[in-house]
């Protein structure tokens, strides 16, 4: 009996692969099945993460092509993006050559785990074979209305001059420079998500193969609301503010608008709040320093809607009466406040303090009035201490409305205000239009001409790829493009005048918004071969990080409609199935002054329960702590290289499917790969041991037939419902089964054998093929079919039914399946567990349902 050397046999089977081009994509005419997984960003190495993320794929490409698919399986690499530029800044290197040579590491990092990628596809967004066609598609959008140019506030650095990506403000400060961030407006780049927000949100009911709540997420972000647009009448008003011609617009003296979604509560209105940068409170802060100052400090705090929540209710009284709408006696202050988002709705609110608790927060600090006008159904009245009171329930101190529920008085208040012409109803959604466009150098460039007398001029098709300059410095703050001596300097393809290039590049989320289109033929002429996408298209299997459910999915969901209105391609959804893998997690550990320590320099002890940890290096004790996401900060990563080295890939793989549900964060501990280890040596011994001339036993020979079945059912349904560690947990007892039963002779073994190598091929592929082939079989395990169950044989011919005493689950019993109620009974009585429940009682009454239960009643 020979040992399993996954060190000779793992390269072996990885070259008869390579040698056969086992993974170049077959398209036969078979039915097709697309399984992809979230392409990497090069970082620079292949993590846990990575590694559990990939093998799921292949799990399921390898087991749909047994089951006879023509499978499409590639990858690719994510490219574009900050973390090169910061290395270019940092040491020296150029973000292009940082890229691809981490590319190059991590493809030799991925091709070790043996996965059944077709590599002859892959391309990078940074390619400029890639990002070309990207232009081209982009220009079609710009042709088609949905690309088009506004005014947008960026992080703006004072002391570096410029712009900075979000996650280059730390703490409201340049990252480099330490300076106190500004906000500034540019002309920059958009692409109208928004005409597409109710497709969007429809098209979520469709995807039943996704997460329920990756879809609650997406329709949360685009965030559709219902109310109303109310119009307020300016009637007191600073005399500084400025008077204009008659019939034009005046933001001092129009009407300000308002949106609400509770107009229900007008009665309840004590104050009308506006946006710090609303075009009135900047009007006025024009004369008044107090409001200039509020402005500023406004600015200066996060304008996520996260941080906005967490701060202080702030605000300035602005000295302007706005008169109430359904009362011309009644006027209300107006003030600016920071908790107003100009960027949603009007970017102006009615505070209604009774029943909104930002409202409520302001108006104790401001000590403006709280009228509350909903109260709960069953209650006199409503006091309001510190809480608003946002349930359901009866309007009152509301006049035409008292007495009506919510639902019924948003529709009067509705109605009214609009036969008033003081407002309308409204839908208003919190997703924005998309700005693409970023100041920074190592993205796909955007390919537009300014010209001084055509203005905005497309680069003509055959100038495509606009490619990025080599040539460029990083060793001053600012976008590289922009400072580049020639690059931008080009002639107008229009008119010939001397125009510039734009010098803005795309948001690396767009890359990432259609490569799975371009994966279906990442050669064609066009950006998207429509044959070839039709034939592919959707993904049938997207698998990736919960952290992508919002922007990157709703940015795939887009450009794919766009896409297909364009006639590019023909689905509207992309990813026909998606499923969101849980986190690779590790212990962490630290020394008393703090420093994290790696785990391959740490000792661990177990006394009786108690765990200990030493730092082998040093010999200090450290402190365990928590479990956490791998990560390089806390050194609490293990790269899948040293798992490889030390016990192959097959029980690697195994390892990061086996130990918890796909969803669910998994923890590496080493003993966890120790096992794994074991099961690959365990089933290697029972193909080598195997004896085709054995005659066995009748009996022997039925059970493992039976249990063959069993498992194959097991595993196929586990490998299909995404359960893998379930799937894994059958294969090992099908293992201990077939181990078990010793006198089961060479057909019948032969049989779990045969499927056997074929359940485990998904998980370890190596293993699976050595196995094929020490059964005898020519070929490879990869090409042969599934095993399919035989239901009679497959069918559980035991059930074990629970025995309730009194109405409480005291025992159960195992008995044949359909045995009659009456030879079940006799059993019960007989059973010593029963007995001894029973203990000087008498059975009153028992009643066997078959195949389910069995209740005594005793007393
Ligand atoms: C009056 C009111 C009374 C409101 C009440 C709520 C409760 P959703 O559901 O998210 O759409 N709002 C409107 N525009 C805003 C802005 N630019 N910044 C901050 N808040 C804004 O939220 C709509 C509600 O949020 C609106 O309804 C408005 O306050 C506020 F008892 O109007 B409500
Ligand atoms: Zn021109």
């Amino acid at each position: 009996m020979a040992r399993y050397e996954p060190k000779t046999a793992e390269p072996r089977q990885q070259a008869r692969w390579a040698e056969a081009s086992a993974f170049v994509t077959k398209d036969t005419g078979r039915p097709k099945y697309y399984v992809l997984e979230m392409f990497p960003y090069p970082s620079g190495n292949i993590h846990m993460g990575h590694a559990r993320n990939y093998v799921m794929g292949d799990v399921v490409a390898r087991s749909k092509r047994a089951q006879g698919y023509d499978v499409l399986h590639p990858m690719g690499w994510d490219a574009f993006g900050m973390p090169a530029e910061n290395a270019a800044m940092e040491r020296g290197i150029h973000p292009k050559g940082w890229t691809y040579s981490n590319i190059a590491n991590m493809r030799e990092q991925l091709k070790l785990l043996g996965l059944s990628l077709d590599w002859s596809r892959e391309f990078a967004t940074c390619d400029p074979e890639y990002y070309g066609k990207q232009q081209a598609w982009f220009l079609e959008l710009y042709r088609r209305g949905l690309v088009y140019r506004k005014d947008a506030v960026v992080n703006w650095d004072p002391v570096d001059n410029t712009v900075l990506a979000n996650e280059q403000v730390i703490d409201g400060r340049g990252w480099r420079s330490g300076a106190l961030v500004e906000k500034r407006k540019l002309n920059q780049w958009f692409l109208r998500i928004t005409d597409y927000a109710d497709d969007l949100i429809d098209g979520l009911k469709t995807l039943d193969r996704w997460p329920e709540k990756v879809r609650l997420m997406q329709e949360n972000w685009i965030g559709k609301s219902k109310g109303a647009t109310l119009w307020w009448d300016i009637v007191e008003a600073p005399a500084f503010l400025p008077a204009s011609p008659e019939g034009e617009p005046n933001h001092a003296r129009d009407p300000i608008e308002v949106y609400t979604t509770r107009p229900d509560t007008l009665f309840g209105a004590s104050f009308l709040a506006l946006a710090p940068d609303h075009p009135l409170t900047k009007a006025i802060a024009e004369h008044r320093p107090d409001v200039a100052d509020f402005i500023k400090a406004c600015a200066q705090t996060g304008t996520s809607e996260a941080e906005i929540e967490k701060a202080e209710k702030l605000g300035v009284d602005l000295g302007v009466r706005v008169r109430h709408p359904f009362d011309p006696d009644k006027t209300l202050p107006v003030w600016a406040a920071n908790f107003v988002l100009s960027t949603y709705g009007s970017g102006a609110i009615f505070g209604c303090p009774a029943h909104d608790q930002r409202d409520l927060d302001f108006a104790r600090k401001y000590d403006l009035p709280v009228t509350p006008v909903v109260k709960p159904d069953d209650a006199e009245t409503v006091e309001i201490g510190t809480e608003a009171y946002v349930g359901p329930g009866r309007i009152f101190n509301s006049d035409f409305l008292n007495g009506m529920d919510v639902e019924a008085a948003k529709a009067a208040a509705i109605a009214k205000v609009e036969t008033a012409g003081q407002g309308r109803a409204e839908t208003i959604y919190r997703l924005r239009d998309w700005g693409v466009s970023r100041q920074r150098y190592w993205g796909c460039p955007i390919p537009i001409i300014h010209c001084p007398s055509c203005g905005v001029v497309e680069v003509p098709a055959d100038q495509l790829p606009v490619v990025l300059p080599d040539d460029v410095t990083f060793d001053v703050p600012g976008n590289p493009l922009a400072r580049h001596a020639t690059w931008k300097h080009v002639m107008c393809p229009s008119c010939g005048a001397d125009a510039t290039r734009e010098t803005d590049t795309l948001d690396t989320f767009v890359d990432s918004s259609w490569y799975f289109a371009r994966f279906t033929d990442p050669t064609a002429e066009a950006p998207i071969d429509k044959a070839a996408a039709d034939r592919w298209l959707a993904v049938d299997q997207y698998i990736g990080g919960v952290e992508h459910a919002v922007l990157h999915l709703l940015y795939a969901r887009f450009i794919t409609r766009a896409l297909s209105d364009a006639g590019m391609l023909s689905v509207k959804e992309p990813f026909a199935g998606l499923f969101t893998q849980g986190m690779v997690v590790h212990e962490t550990y630290r020394r008393a002054d703090g420093a994290w320590v790696e785990p391959t320099d740490v000792e661990l002890k177990n006394d009786n329960g108690v765990r200990s940890a030493r730092q082998l290096s040093t010999g200090e004790i450290l402190v365990i702590g928590d479990i956490e996401k791998m990560s390089k900060s806390k050194k609490n990563v293990v790269a899948p290289a040293e798992i490889l080295e030390s016990h192959g890939v097959d029980a690697g793989r195994l390892f990061v499917l086996s130990d918890s549900p796909p969803e669910r964060d998994v923890q590496w501990t080493p003993g966890g790969v120790e096992g794994a280890s074991r099961f690959v040596q365990r089933t290697w011994t029972l193909f080598d041991t195997y004896d085709a001339g054995f005659a066995g036993g009748d009996k022997a020979n039925a059970d493992l037939l039976r249990e063959t079945h069993k498992a194959i059912k097991a595993v196929s349904e586990g490998v299909e419902g995404f359960r893998f560690n379930s799937a894994i947990a059958k294969l090992y007892a099908f293992v201990a089964t077939i181990r078990d039963n010793a006198q089961a002779g060479g057909d019948a073994k032969r049989q779990a054998l045969s499927a056997l190598a074929r359940l485990i091929a998904p998980f370890t592929p190596h293993l699976a093929e050595e196995a094929w082939t020490r059964l005898g079989e020519d070929g490879m395990v990869l090409d042969a079919p599934w095993p399919v169950w035989d239901a009679a044989l497959a069918a559980d011919d035991e059930v074990v039914l629970p025995i309730q005493i009194n109405g409480k689950r005291r025992a159960e019993i195992r008995v044949p399946r359909g045995m009659e109620p009456s030879e079940v009974e006799a059993l019960v009585l007989a059973d010593e567990t029963v007995k001894a429940r029973l203990e000087g009682l008498s059975v009153k009454k028992i009643v066997v349902v078959k195949d389910r239960i069995v209740n005594l009643v005793a007393g």
